[in-house]
C-alpha cells in the first residue's frame, strides 16, 4: 500500500517565507536593528519558571518570530510534542517510545507504555536509590572489610557518562565533601589507572552504568575495576560489596558477577543521553543526596510542563530551538558556542554536544528520504571567561558566523570579593560587544594609528543569546537541561529527523572490532583493507611492543 509523504520541508510555504525574509535581513546590522526598535531588548525577551531569555541580539525581528513559529505549527510541532509524552513510539527506527520526560513525572501521574503505567516502576527506583545513596552517605553500606565507602567510581561512557560526569561537577558545591567521586570512561588504560591510583579498594564502590551492559569500554573498564579489587581484597566474594550496576540488562549484570539486588533498573524508553534523570544518576544522588536529587527533577519537570503548554511565541526551548535553526537553515551558520559563565559548568557544552549532535546529526528524514537542507549544528564551548581569552578572537573579528548562548546565573555559590560582579560584567560586554562591534569611525576617533584601525575594528552584527537564572541550584540545573533537551526536540521535530537513535555510531564499533586481533597477531595474515587502513595497521604492529618509559 502506498502512503502519502509530507511535501519536504523546504518546499512548505513557510520556508519558502522565511526564505524571501532571510533575504531582506541579511544585510540588516543588528545597529539598525536596535536604533529601528529602541525597546526590542526588552520586547524580544521571555521569561517562564524562573529563566530570563533575551533574544533580542540576534539578527531578527518579531515578525522572524512570527514566521518561525508558524513554520513549527505547520510542521506538526504541538503534535509531536504530544506523541512524545504520550508515549507514542517517535523512535522510528527502534519501535520506541521516548520517555525520558515520565523519569521527573509526579507519582500520581499516569502515562502509558504497552498499556502499563510506568509511572511506578520509576518512582520504586527513585525510592531504591535513595535509600542505597542514603545508606551510602551515612557510613552503613560498608565495604568487605568493613569499612565505610569513600570513593564512587563511576564505569560509563556516552550517555552513561557525560551526564553524571557534568551534573556532578555543576553540584558540586551541594555535594558531601567527605566522599571523592570519579568517572571513568575511556577504554584508554590511562583513564582508570589514573582515576583510581589513591584510592583504597576497601573503601571504593563502583558503579557500572550500562544501559546495555554490552559497551566494550565499559566492561572491559569493569573487568579492570573487578581485577584491581580482587587483587588487593583477594577474595570474589568483595564484588558484591564494592559493585553495583545500574543496567536494562539483568542477565548481563548477574553474569558479570553483580548481585541483582544491587542493580538499579531502567528502561528501553530512556535514551542514553537522555538518562541522567533515571538510575543513570545514582552517582550524583550519592553526591548530593536524594532530596537535592528530587530538587533536579523538579526543576526538570517545571520546563516539561512549559514546554507542553506553552504558545511557541512564549515558549523557552521552541524559542530557542527556532532561532537556532534560523541561523543554521537561513544564514548558512555551522555551530552554535555554549558559554556558560559558571565555572561549575564546565561541563555542560560536552554534556550538549552529545545532546545536540547524536541527537540531530542525521541526513535522512522519518520516511527514509535524505534531506534536502542542513539539521544539526556543530556545538561546542567553554565556560566564561576563559574562552575570552582564547577563542573570542574568531567569534568577534573571524570570517565565520556562529551563533553563542550564553548562560549566567545572579549569584555566585561562592561569593568572593566582586568577583562574581566581574565575571557576569564580562558575559554582558560581551554581547554587547558581539551585537554592536566598534566601527573604524570609532577605533580612528580613539587614537588608534591609521595603519592599525582595520585590525582594530569590530564588525559586529555577531548574533547572541543570554539565559540568566538567580543561582546554580539542583532545580534550575534541571531546568536548564530540559531546556535544551526540548530545544534539539523542537529542531528535530521541524527538520523531520529521529532524534532519538544514533546508528552513525556503529559502523566504527564493528570495524574496531575487525582490526583488533589484526593488531595483536604477531605474523601478519594478509591485510585486506585500503592501502592506508593496512598502513597504520602494520605501523602499529611494529612499534607497539616497545616498553613504556620509565617514571
Ligand atoms: C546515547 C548513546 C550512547 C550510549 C553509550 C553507552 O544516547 O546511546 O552515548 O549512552 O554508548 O551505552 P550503554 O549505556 O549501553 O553502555
Amino acid at each position: 500500500m502506498s502512503r502519502t509523504l509530507p511535501p519536504l520541508l523546504t518546499e512548505r510555504p513557510e520556508w519558502q517565507a522565511l526564505v524571501t525574509h532571510a533575504h531582506q535581513l541579511r544585510g540588516v546590522h543588528l545597529r539598525t536593528l536596535f536604533a529601528d526598535e529602541p525597546h526590542r531588548g526588552e520586547q524580544l525577551t521571555a521569561e517562564a519558571a524562573g529563566i530570563y531569555l533575551d533574544y533580542s541580539k540576534n539578527r531578527l525581528t518579531g515578525e522572524t518570530i512570527r514566521l518561525l513559529v508558524a513554520l513549527a505549527e505547520g510542521c506538526g510541532l504541538r503534535d509531536q510534542i504530544e506523541a512524545m509524552f504520550r508515549g507514542e513510539p517517535i523512535n522510528v527506527t527502534e519501535h520506541r517510545p521516548v520517555l525520558h520526560v515520565a523519569l521527573r513525572a509526579p507519582r500520581e501521574a499516569t502515562i502509558l507504555v504497552n498499556g502499563e503505567n510506568v509511572v511506578p516502576q520509576v518512582h520504586a527506583v527513585l525510592d531504591r536509590m535513595a535509600d542505597f545513596a542514603t545508606r551510602l552517605r551515612q557510613g552503613e553500606w560498608r565495604g568487605y572489610t568493613g569499612k565505610p565507602i569513600r570513593a564512587v567510581v563511576n564505569l560509563g561512557i556516552g550517555g552513561s557518562d557525560l551526564g553524571p560526569a557534568m551534573a556532578y561537577e555543576a553540584l558540586r558545591w551541594y555535594s558531601d565533601r567527605r566522599l571523592t567521586f570519579r568517572f571513568v570512561s575511556n577504554v584508554d588504560p590511562t583513564d582508570f589507572v589514573e582515576a583510581v591510583r589513591d584510592l583504597d579498594p576497601a573503601e571504593t564502590l563502583f558503579i557500572v552504568a550500562s544501559k546495555s551492559f554490552t559497551t566494550l569500554e565499559t566492561l572491559t573498564n569493569a573487568r579492570a575495576a573487578r581485577e584491581w579489587l580482587l587483587r588487593r581484597l583477594g577474595d570474589a566474594r568483595a564484588v558484591r560489596h564494592h559493585f553495583v550496576a545500574v543496567s536494562t540488562n539483568r542477565s548481563a549484570v548477574e553474569a558479570f558477577g553483580i548481585d541483582p539486588a544491587n542493580m538499579f533498573e531502567f528502561w528501553d524508553w530512556v535514551g542514553g543521553r537522555y538518562s541522567l534523570p533515571s538510575a543513570i544518576g545514582l552517582s550524583l544522588m550519592i553526591a548530593i543526596g536524594p532530596q537535592h536529587f528530587q530538587e533536579l527533577l523538579s526543576g526538570y519537570r517545571a520546563i516539561d510542563e512549559h514546554f507542553r503548554s506553552a504558545p511557541f511565541a512564549q515558549n523557552l526551548p521552541v524559542l530557542l530551538g527556532l532561532i537556532g535553526l534560523w541561523y543554521n537553515n537561513f544564514f548558512g551558520a555551522e555551530s552554535v558556542a555554549i558559554l556558560p559563565y559558571d565555572q561549575y559548568l564546565a561541563k555542560l557544552p560536552s554534556y550538549l554536544q552529545q545532546l545536540d549532535m547524536e541527537s540531530n546529526g542525521k541526513a535522512v528524514d522519518w520516511f527514509g528520504r535524505r534531506v534536502t537542507y542542513q539539521t544539526g549544528p556543530i556545538v561546542w564551548g567553554q565556560p566564561g571567561t576563559n574562552g575570552q581569552h582564547a577563542f573570542f578572537q574568531l567569534l568577534h573579528q573571524g570570517t565565520k558566523l556562529v551563533p553563542c548562548e550564553f548562560i549566567g546565573f545572579a549569584r555566585s555559590l561562592n561569593p568572593l570579593g566582586d568577583q562574581q560582579d566581574l565575571l557576569i560584567a564580562n558575559l554582558i560586554a560581551q554581547t554587547e560587544a558581539l551585537a554592536f562591534g566598534k566601527t573604524e569611525a570609532e577605533v580612528r576617533a580613539s587614537g588608534v594609528p591609521e595603519a592599525q584601525v582595520p585590525a582594530r575594528t569590530f564588525p559586529g552584527n555577531r548574533p547572541s543569546t543570554t539565559i540568566l537564572l538567580e543561582v546554580l541550584s539542583p532545580e534550575n540545573l534541571g531546568k536548564l537541561i530540559a531546556l535544551y533537551e526540548h530545544k534539539v526536540f523542537t529542531q528535530g521535530a521541524i527538520w523531520q529527523v529521529n532524534s532519538f537513535d544514533q546508528w552513525g555510531v556503529e559502523l566504527g564499533k564493528a570495524l574496531a572490532s575487525r582490526i583488533l586481533p589484526e593488531l595483536q597477531q604477531p605474523s601478519e595474515p594478509a591485510l585486506a583493507h585500503d592501502s592506508s587502513t593496512n598502513a597504520l595497521i602494520r605501523w602499529y604492529r611494529q612499534h607497539r611492543a616497545v616498553s613504556a618509559p620509565a617514571t
